[in-house]
């Protein structure tokens, strides 16, 4: 399966919003990047993706996989970097003092990370860091790491490597309610991205799929059609919020590990509350946004984890904003 690739242009509202509050000095522009079907026709309405994934669309297409791979996948903000942790201890027999010392994106990549930030032609303070080759090149970094690998991923399923279609590679994917998924794209975008544009703007380009990675539903959609294969995992915020014992059960049993004992699930249970990722140097991402921030490309306020709460968009949307989002909601979820 192929991709066709189209320049997005300014020219309709969002496309407008996009160019003028969503580039900077390490996002030169976007594409829509269509998956080709089987019969090579187009289909759905495109992902969003920063300009530089056609520099990296082939080699990621064409990696090799490894049986002992384990992917989390997501739409961003979805809690990837909680699934990530639980996954990783969980995988690496609870081995908090490794986890605690070495950072996640050494320990867990990003591989789809050089694809939505240059940060090859930013001054050298920038690359200068332990995670340097990370940095430069993330497909690369996570190509050649030592078995077993973990791998993050935003890509929807279509934009995988071709290999990880025939070779059952285990992915566990993560939703979360568009809403709260909204509202923390807002605050991360502002910290991290360098976006510039309001709320509102950005609200705007989320009920439009113009944000990196949208539509959130075809995202959503590509990984739900794959739910009931034996090396899918499919999970949800709000369900680990609610019960994150039963969701450790089931991502042990998933990945072939023993049950836990109630001692080692209290133990992990606590390691990966809220309060403690949010202190936790090696997952709260606090180097990343010191580093944007030193480079003034930041404009947010907030750290990475910054709330942690189901349906804390009722603190920041509008009711008649709510209702927008809604009439988005049922329309897209039509037919499901
Ligand atoms: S990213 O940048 O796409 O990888 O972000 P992602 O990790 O997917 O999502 C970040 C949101 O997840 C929240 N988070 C948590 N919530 C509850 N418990 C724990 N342990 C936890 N860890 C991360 C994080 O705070 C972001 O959500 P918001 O709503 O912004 O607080």
């Amino acid at each position: 399966m192929g991709t066709r690739i189209e320049d997005v242009s300014g020219g309709t509202k969002a496309n407008d919003i996009l160019l003028r509050d969503f580039t900077s000095k390490f996002r030169s522009g976007y594409k829509r990047v269509f998956p080709l079907g089987d019969s090579g026709k187009r289909s759905g309405k495109g992902y969003l993706l920063p300009d530089y994934f056609c520099d990296y669309e082939k080699q990621i297409r064409e990696m090799e996989i490894r049986p002992d791979d384990v992917w989390v996948a997501s739409y961003p903000k979805t809690g990837t970097t909680w699934t990530q942790e639980m996954v990783w201890c969980i995988g690496n027999d609870l081995d908090f003092e490794a986890a605690k010392s070495t950072i996640l994106p050494l320990r867990f990549p990003f591989i789809d990370f050089s694809c939505l930030f240059d940060f090859e032609t930013q001054p050298a303070e920038a690359l200068n860091s332990s995670f340097y080759d990370f940095l430069k090149n993330s497909v690369n970094f996570t190509i050649n790491m030592k078995s077993p690998r973990y791998i993050k991923t935003h890509l929807p399923y279509e934009l995988l490597p071709e290999q990880m279609k025939s070779k059952n590679t285990k992915i566990i994917y993560v939703a979360r309610n568009p809403k709260d998924t909204c509202v923390s794209y807002f605050h991360h975008a502002r910290l991290i991205e360098g976006y510039r544009g309001s709320f509102e703007d950005f609200i705007e380009l989320f009920l439009q799929d113009s944000v990196s990675y949208s539509p959130f539903w075809d995202h959503l959609v590509s990984y739900w059609e794959h739910r009931e294969e034996a090396n899918v995992l499919f999970l949800k915020y709000e369900e680990m919020k609610r019960d994150l014992p039963s969701v450790i059960r089931k991502v042990s049993k998933f990945l072939g590990k023993e049950q836990l004992n109630d001692k080692d699930m209290k133990t992990l249970c606590d390691h990966l509350s809220f309060d403690s990722m949010k202190t936790n140097s090696s997952v709260n991402y606090e180097f990343a946004v010191d580093k944007t921030q030193n480079l003034g490309l930041s404009q947010g306020e907030q750290r990475f984890m910054r709330k942690g709460k189901v349906n804390s968009w009722k603190e920041e949307i509008s009711p008649d904003v709510a209702e927008r989002f809604d009439a988005w909601i049922e329309n897209n979820l039509n037919g499901l």
